[in-house]
């Protein structure tokens, strides 16, 4: 009897001490990267994200990319369109998708080709209600245009997207965003 008290104790010092902390645990599943063709500078990089706690995606860095931003993509009059954010919150308990068309961390001024088949190391860079700072390391896989996307609905495909600087932030324009696309 004496020890299932004490053990009892312990599970409650446990649960308060999780509590407490509100450290997030954010799951991340099915990345993906979309493969690039010659020339194409920059591509997408997609997936869900599911936070424990409320979080915030508010970076991102890759090997492969000389420049990572987190974009918006939306329709404005008819034409797609896609910007920096200074971050996407993720509220705990709900998925929050990162698709072609929406969401999605830009990979940009790309050092090499991303080939289907390939996977691409991305860091993810998370804030949590308190502002504390911290990563998660996730391998996507490249696949190929037009698989897992709905067609028409990709980066610049045919000249469709147009970047916009961020609001507020006229220094974001000169860093090679719009290099070749999609020829
Ligand atoms: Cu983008």
């Amino acid at each position: 009897m004496r020890a299932f008290i004490f053990s009892l104790a312990l599970v409650c010092c446990t649960l308060v001490g999780t509590a407490a902390a509100q450290s997030p645990v954010v799951t991340v599943s099915e990345p993906w990267v979309r493969a690039t063709v010659a020339q194409q500078m920059a591509t997408g990089a997609f997936m869900r994200l599911s936070a424990s706690h409320d979080a915030r995606l508010v970076a991102a860095s890759s090997p492969v990319a000389g420049v990572t931003e987190i974009h918006e993509m939306s329709m404005v009059n008819d034409v797609m369109r896609m910007r920096a954010v200074a971050g996407l919150d993720l509220p705990a308990g709900r998925t929050v998708e990162l698709r072609p068309g929406g969401y999605h961390v830009m990979l940009m001024d790309l050092r090499q080709p991303l080939n289907a088949g390939e996977r691409v190391a991305i860091t993810l860079v998370f804030e949590d209600r308190a502002q504390r700072r911290f990563t998660q390391q996730v391998e996507a896989p490249v696949r190929a245009l037009g698989m897992g996307a709905a067609a028409g609905h990709g980066h610049g495909g045919g000249g469709m997207g147009a970047h916009t600087p961020p609001a507020g932030h006229g220094g974001h324009g000169g860093h090679g965003h719009g290099g070749p696309q999609r020829p």
